[in-house]
């Protein structure tokens, strides 16, 4: 990620108070950034700056980072580890994690009501982000992802389902908000099954990389094996899951190929992401 759009991001929350401290603590960390680098990609591959994206590619990844903190909850997951550090209930106290996340829920929204953008984009943008990380996006992924831990037969289409909404829908978001500040709404439909096939391959990846990484190398505690989850992993194991998500990635790129708009920076980030080991 660019210097300056991580810079641009350690600007945004003016640290006073205690919630404050810890907003910055979670959404400075070093993560991938894969949702401002795709949103970001796809815009400069139109030919708009950077800069352009920032405020929105910032928003999605304060509405990811706030997703990340309260999964990390001892009422969630209850990890002690998230991006290289401790998690924020761990660093700071549970009250104030569950304040940090709903902070950088509202402040993404926020963001885009006071940026740049024509008020026709931020309706639009704020229609995406509200969908996607909302009751019919990430948190009826994470609801769907509750109701399976209690559920005997787990069928792959289950699994698909759920991470659909909770992993898929803010990873298509970046995507649906480039097409917004680039004009290129018409391609909602096919921007919606790249979305899809993404989504889906990141997740069965992570799951293998529960398994075959490190603590240390994911940056994050590994506890779906703890938690004795079902996951692709354990249905599909290495050669399904790994023939699976290289298979998905590939189509998706296949895809974006087909697009009447040349996007090779984001079919490179899609490769990128192929090939991680984080
Ligand atoms: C409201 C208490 C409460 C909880 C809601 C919203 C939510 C909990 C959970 C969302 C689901 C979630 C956290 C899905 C995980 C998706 C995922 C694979 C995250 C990891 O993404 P990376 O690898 O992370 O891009 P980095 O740290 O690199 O940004």
């Amino acid at each position: 990620m660019s210097g300056s759009f991580e810079e641009y991001l350690g600007t945004i929350i003016r640290e006073d108070i205690q919630v404050d401290k810890a907003m910055n603590y979670a959404l400075t960390a070093p993560g991938k950034r894969l949702r401002p680098l795709l949103l970001l990609a796809f815009i400069q591959d139109c030919g708009f700056s950077a800069e352009h994206g920032w405020q929105c590619a910032a928003a999605i990844e304060m509405i990811h980072t706030y997703s990340l903190i309260h999964d990390d909850l001892p009422a969630m997951d209850n990890d002690d580890l998230r991006r290289g550090r401790p998690t924020v209930h761990r660093q700071f106290d549970e009250a104030t994690a569950i304040l940090a996340g709903d902070a950088l829920l509202t402040k993404a929204f926020e963001l885009i009501a006071d940026s740049k953008y024509t008020d026709e984009e931020k309706v639009q943008l704020v229609s995406i982000l509200s969908k996607c990380a909302g009751h019919q996006g990430m948190i009826k992924g994470q609801d769907l992802d509750l109701a399976l831990l209690t559920r005997e037969n787990i069928e792959i289409d289950d699994l698909s389902m759920m991470e659909y909404y909770k992993t898929g829908m803010l990873l298509t978001a970046p995507l649906l908000c480039a097409a917004v500040l680039t004009k290129h709404t018409e391609l909602e439909t096919q921007i919606l099954d790249i979305g899809k096939k993404i989504g889906l391959a990141f997740q069965i990846q992570d799951d293998v990389l529960d398994y075959t990484s490190s603590e240390q190398e994911m940056g994050k505690s590994i506890s779906d094996a703890k938690n004795q989850k079902i996951t692709f992993y354990n249905i599909l194991g290495l050669k399904g899951c790994t023939d699976i998500y290289t298979r998905l990635y590939n189509s998706a790129i296949r895809d974006i190929d087909l697009l009447p708009i040349g996007l090779n920076s984001v079919k490179k980030i899609i490769l990128d992401m192929r090939n991680r080991r984080r």
